[in-house]
């Protein structure tokens, strides 16, 4: 996505005086970092001897012949990250294993000595000239540590690493952004000495005489690593920011004193310091695929568009960028999974920001009225700040003009540099408010604007005002038999003992009972965080009652993001869907309450769903309707006596499936 800044002058509001120019407050971002924020999404390229040794990270004891992409295409490549609308590439120029893609002087580790064009080859000036030619930034990874080098760990390695960035800065045209990262030191090959080396991450690199160096050969270029300077790790490798994200940030060592790459308070990168003295925003990298590396075992696994819409959501909504990794094959091309899941991502974008429905705005104190063309759907909110000034807001509400009055639809804390605020379901409305709730100086909001384009989200975000989870898993070291998930809420949670008790000796049981309703991305999260860390062979899942916010419509449409999951991260495991048991009327418990409709109509739109793709019904609803008696008070959950009864069900279908 290009910036597209709706109006011209900034929508300032409750200036103190009408001709005062507004003064800063806080830090504030350098103009390299203000360049950098006109990009939301770069690419990452993790190609190197990896690549062809099915390794994460090289020991630096590869052969460079070892390195050769037959049918390596940088145009091509860069097409396929330019369709998926991604601004910037940054490529593994050196990885750990110090393996370097270009004909350096450094070193003969490099792709000089690989058969790749002959040993003429330079994959960094190809993928260079091709994100020039077809409009992307090009960055560098220039990795610290270096598991070939024979030096690593003595001063002289410090003089050769600083000559590699030297060629890298000066020969390949403008770098937007130079990339350290924070894995620093252990075993290695270390030119046949193979042994441990950990070096001191606060002294052995000397980072400010190597960042003035940087500076020197490239003035605008930004520089990452987990303590900045100019862009800072957001923390995680999943690709999400905090909410809020805070664009300061004091990057502290974990012993005291100041970061260091490797050596800083990760955990608070995500949110930053609001009121931290430094401008470092935060920057979410993640792969599309498990690995950073391309595997042929994970062609199956690559994110779908759906999945990279939600981290464009978490990381570029919350005002950081994106950096999404795409690794070449062993070709030299994106594999085709890669490409068709960029593509349409590419597209899912484009559709949802095709139509801004922003007629005029009116601004009067803290707040702004959004008129909008006419009565649209609206799908999604974008607001910016003029951070040049500071990143001033500290929280605003969003409202819309229904029934004669404002109703409050959103509530949030951090704006800066962007916040996107997708909507559940699209809000028919003629204006939308803007109230800044918290700000600590006048607030200038650059961007207000409402898109009309495409629905959003594949699903309706729906959050229940209760939470609580409830998670158990099977010892992950017991393989000996088949091993079988639960998902539902508490009446699943009220069932699962006696259901373990029930297939004792035939399976393992573990339990995701959780209050969030199915169109709670949150949800998603808590499933595909339990299903990369184990395999099931059996899940059979409900989603239970939660969900009051949504409609029929909406429920419908949020079932495929869950069955999308199990898709691809238990693609083996047997599916099993349970209907949602009734709802009797509180103390009343011989009436079925009207509540149950609800359900009713949610069951048959499950079920046709579930028929559709072939995932046998467990019909625990039919097994328990004609029995007031096993209800409690509240209608909702059952006695013992009831549990038991889903409980053999349950059972009785899971066993079918083993
Ligand atoms: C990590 C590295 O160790 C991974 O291999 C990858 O390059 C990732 C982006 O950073 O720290």
């Amino acid at each position: 996505m290009t910036r597209r800044t709706l109006f011209t002058t900034p929508l300032a509001a409750a200036a103190p005086l009408a001709s005062a120019a507004p003064v800063p407050y806080g830090a504030v971002p350098s103009p390299r970092q203000l360049r950098w924020h006109q990009w939301e999404l770069a690419a990452f390229l993790h190609f190197t001897v990896n690549t062809f040794t099915d390794r994460e990270w090289g020991l630096g004891d590869e052969d460079p012949s070892i390195f050769n992409p037959t049918a390596f295409d940088a145009q091509a490549i860069v097409s396929g990250l330019k369709a998926g609308g991604f601004q910037a590439v940054i490529l593994t120029c050196k990885h750990h294993d110090g393996f370097c893609l270009w004909p350096t002087k450094t070193t003969e580790h490099c792709v000089r000595n690989s058969p790749f064009r002959g040993g003429k080859g330079d994959v960094v000036k190809e993928i260079a000239e091709a994100a020039r030619r077809q409009g992307l930034q090009f960055g560098v990874y220039v990795s610290p540590w270096d598991r070939n080098n024979p030096y690593y760990g003595q001063p002289e390695y410090i003089q050769i690493y600083r000559r590699q960035l030297t060629e890298l800065l000066t020969g390949y045209g403008p770098i937007f952004e130079v990339w350290h990262d924070g894995a620093n030191g252990g075993d290695g090959y270390y030119g046949g000495a193979r042994e441990k080396r950990l070096i001191d991450k606060q002294t052995y690199y000397h980072w400010p005489e190597t960042w003035d160096l940087i500076r020197r050969l490239q003035p605008n270029a930004v520089i990452f690593s987990d303590a900045g300077p100019d862009i800072r790790w957001v923390g995680n490798e999943k690709g999400i920011a905090g909410d809020p994200c805070w664009a300061t940030f004091d990057p502290a060592s974990t012993h005291g004193g100041p970061g260091m790459p490797g050596d800083t308070k990760s955990e608070e990168a995500a949110t930053g310091h609001r009121h931290g003295s430094r401008w470092m925003p935060a920057e979410c990298d993640v792969s599309i695929r498990p690995g950073w590396f391309w595997h042929e075992r994970e062609n199956s696994l690559v994110k779908s568009p759906d999945e990279l819409l939600d981290l464009y959501f978490k990381s570029v909504g919350r005002g950081a960028h994106l950096l999404l990794n795409v690794p070449p094959d062993r070709r030299g091309l994106l594999h085709e999974n890669d490409l068709a899941s960029l593509a349409a991502f590419g597209q899912r974008l484009r559709g949802i920001f095709r139509e801004n429905a922003a007629a005029r705005t009116t601004t009067a104190a803290n707040e702004t009225i959004l008129d909008l063309k006419q009565t649209t759907p609206i799908q999604l909110i974008r607001l910016r700040e003029r951070i040049s000034l500071g990143q001033r807001v500290d929280s605003f509400a969003l409202d819309h003009w229904q029934d004669n009055g404002w109703q409050t639809f959103f509530t949030g804390s951090s704006i800066g540099p962007c916040r996107l605020v997708p909507l559940a379901s699209s809000l028919v409305t003629g204006k939308i408010r803007l109230r800044i709730t918290g700000t600590q100086a006048p607030p200038l909001i650059e961007e207000f604007s409402a898109f009309a384009g495409e629905p959003v989200l594949p699903v309706a975000i729906v959050r229940e005002n209760i939470e609580w989870l409830d998670v158990w898993l099977p010892d992950t070291n017991r393989h000996n038999l088949p091993r079988v998930l639960l998902i539902g809420d508490s009446i699943a949670r009220s069932y699962t003992k006696q259901v373990e008790t029930n297939l004792k000796g035939k399976a393992y049981v573990g339990r995701l009972a959780t209050s969030k309703s199915l169109g709670d991305p949150a949800l998603l999260d808590e499933v595909a965080l339990i299903l990369k860390e184990q395999s099931f062979d059996v899940i059979h899942f409900n989603n239970g009652m939660h969900g009051d916010g949504y409609t029929e419509e909406q429920y419908g449409a949020a079932i495929p993001g869950l069955l999308e999951i199990f898709r691809r991260l238990a693609p083996h495991a047997k599916l099993m869907w349970a209907s949602t048991t009734d709802v009797r009327v509180k103390n009343d418990l011989a009436q079925i309450s009207p509540k149950t409709n609800r359900i009713l109509d949610r069951n048959r739109i499950a079920a046709a769903i579930m028929l559709r793709r072939n995932i046998p019904i467990d019909d625990l609803f039919s097994a328990i309707k004609d029995h007031g008696e096993y209800h409690v008070e509240d209608g909702v959950h059952f006695n013992p006596q009831g549990a038991e009864v889903l409980a053999a069900q349950v059972s009785r279908e899971i066993e079918r499936l083993l």
